[in-house]
């Protein structure tokens, strides 16, 4: 049935190991589909929601302790302990192997084994890569076949070629204390034990499109990144794209699939989203940094989701959706969350699958990290070149993170280095996403802390080279904050549609079309070039968001300090440089 020899032996050697009863390729085929769409619900697995109000809709509830990204689970398994860094958790290759090995062992037994070929980018672009996961779980399976393009065209892409990321996943006890996710980069392997929740399990997601192919990245000479692309089009019909990194859940999502402001709509501004957690980032023919999204859905935070807020995700969620960890409304057989509306369901179950009444539970309902799985056709502002096989020309980098004070609305880097300072600076205070603390505050250069699948002191390397090679070609880069909040902890900035007035900003400053203030970290907005019109925030209020506390910026020194020693002799010492030069602007 598969012709390509390293596919064949490697499946042999799987079911060898995890002893399945029956071995069901995925063809890709929407029969196929539906078939394991009826078979999850006989079981239990998922639950068929309201053809009427959500056709093609499912929900899922992952076991309890099995919600988020484990990150003190998840492993770099390189030769040598070095290439995977101060940031990433090590394992020896040979041991973790073993390890998992015994694991997984006879583990799909009474089970059947899911062979899915999946490519992460558009199958006929030569800049995608393919992966094959195999797995014991259908809502895993039916997540790959929404995210990715999976099915029998892929293999035939492939050939007998051995290019190709081995993705190993196998359910076994979903028993935390045996739970692990391991990446060995140096044979794209990623095999993934004892959970069944999204970024642990759909290998092509973070495994894959992050982890691994940061690591072929460095080698090949291009950029894996953790983040969204969009595309602004102003009243000309001209776009321009912009890519940015986020930690998980700080709304890459919603500004990915941002609706402009009234005002903004008026003089024919339309935002189009290309991808809203991964981009793929090579250097052009034409010099200039191109960007894919390798994906082809969207794996989003539910709660929070609302008309408002982002009204695309909602539309996009409306149908051909599987729903992780949600409200199920036994009323009318369809879902809810926090923050969705106002008039949470009195009849319902919640996402740990307990009886639940909005109205009188204090308890959340909907976990805060319950997801939506939606494909990206769905989404009503999707770019027309998302299926475009060369990508997008990016005009701007952003990075951004969650900090209540310290940075600024927005500020602009010198120049591609003093960029890439900004990046490798970057903090922000952690999220559901992550199994941990909520709340505190933690280095996460370039969002990529928990992705980077090598030493991050050669991906700090790696990003000065890549500006060196794009030279005047290079985007700019920026830093935005969304959420200063002031003395009663509330946000300053409103957020949401509105944060198109920073990225018009943004982008004035690409073309050269404003001035703006130095400052020690930095070039920050006059006021008067951030569009407030039809907003309700005072100049004064913009002002002190833009502001640049010194004595603030003086502790963060002390911070990066610390988080930079953790790099040792693997710091470039451009980065070195950088921190002088801003010590020396803050005194
Ligand atoms: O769970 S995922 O890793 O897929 C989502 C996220 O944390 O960004
Ligand atoms: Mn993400």
């Amino acid at each position: 049935m598969i012709s390509n020899t390293s596919v064949n032996k490697f499946l042999e050697e799987m079911s060898a190991l995890l002893n399945p009863d029956e071995i069901i390729l995925i063809d890709g085929t929407e029969n196929q589909l539906q078939e394991l769409r009826e078979i999850a619900c006989k079981s239990g697995e998922l639950i068929k929601l309201n053809e009427e109000k959500l056709p093609n809709c499912y929900l899922h509830r992952t076991a309890i302790n099995d919600v988020a990204r484990v990150e003190d689970r998840t492993f770099i398994c390189t030769t040598k302990k070095d290439a995977a860094g101060p940031t990433n958790n090590w394992m020896d290759p040979a041991d973790a192997y073993k390890m998992l090995y015994n694991i997984a062992k006879n583990s799909y037994k009474g089970k059947t084994m899911y062979v899915i070929p999946f490519s992460m980018g558009h199958i006929n672009s030569s800049l995608s890569k393919i992966g094959i996961e195999i797995t014991d779980s259908i809502y895993v399976v039916l997540n790959m076949a929404i995210m990715t393009r999976v099915g029998t065209a892929v293999l035939d892409k492939l050939g007998n070629s051995n290019n190709w990321v081995r993705g190993i996943h196998a359910s076994c006890s979903i028993d935390e204390n045996n739970r692990y996710i391991c990446h060995f980069p140096e044979d794209n392997t990623i095999i993934s034990v004892n959970s069944a929740y999204g970024g642990n399990v759909l290998l092509g997601k973070k495994c894959f499109a992050l982890r691994i192919a940061s690591y072929q990245g460095n080698w090949e000479g291009w950029l894996a990144e953790h983040m969204l692309i969009l595309g602004i089009e102003n009243k000309l019909g001209e776009v321009k794209y912009i890519a940015a990194a986020f930690p998980s859940a700080c709304g890459k999502t919603n500004l990915a699939m941002l609706i402009p402001p009234e005002e903004y709509k008026k003089n024919g501004y339309k935002v189009w989203c290309v991808g809203d957690d991964i981009a793929w980032m090579r250097i052009g023919e034409d010099s200039r940094l191109w960007a894919i999204n390798p994906e082809n859905g969207f794996f989003g935070v539910a709660p929070g989701t609302n008309k408002t807020s982002n009204p695309n995700a909602l539309a996009t969620t409306s149908s051909d959706t599987i729903f992780t960890n949600v409200v199920l409304n036994l009323d009318d057989n369809t879902v809810w969350w926090e923050g969705l509306d106002e008039n949470p369901p009195e009849n319902a179950i919640d996402w740990m699958g307990k009886r639940w009444n909005g109205k009188v539970d204090k308890t959340p309902g909907a976990h805060p990290n319950s997801r939506f799985t939606s494909p990206a056709k769905n989404c009503p502002c999707l770019s027309r070149e998302f299926e475009n096989e060369n990508g997008v020309p990016i005009s701007a980098i952003v990075f951004g993170g969650r900090r209540a004070q310290t940075t600024p609305l927005v500020y602009e880097s010198r120049d591609w280095n003093n960029g890439v300072f900004v990046g490798s600076i970057m903090a922000s205070e952690t999220t559901a996403a992550a199994s941990g603390k909520i709340g505190k505050l933690r280095h996460d250069p370039m969002a990529m802390l928990p992705f980077c699948g090598y030493n991050m002191g050669d991906y700090f390397k790696h990003w000065l080279d890549m500006g060196g090679k794009l030279g005047e070609n290079a985007p700019k880069i920026f830093n935005v904050n969304w959420f200063r909040t002031d003395e009663s902890g509330k946000f300053i900035w409103p957020g949401f549609g509105d944060n198109i007035r920073v990225l018009e900003w943004i982008l004035n400053r690409c073309e050269n079309k404003v001035s703006a203030k130095e400052t020690p970290i930095g070039f920050v907005p006059y006021s008067k070039d951030i569009n407030l019109s039809g907003l309700d925030l005072s100049e004064n209020k913009l002002n002190e968001i833009l502001e640049v506390d010194k004595s603030i910026w003086q502790n963060e020194i002390n911070d990066i300090e610390s988080f930079y020693e953790k790099f040792g002799d693997n710091l470039p010492n451009e980065l070195k440089s950088e921190l002088q030069k801003l010590k020396n602007k803050l005194k």
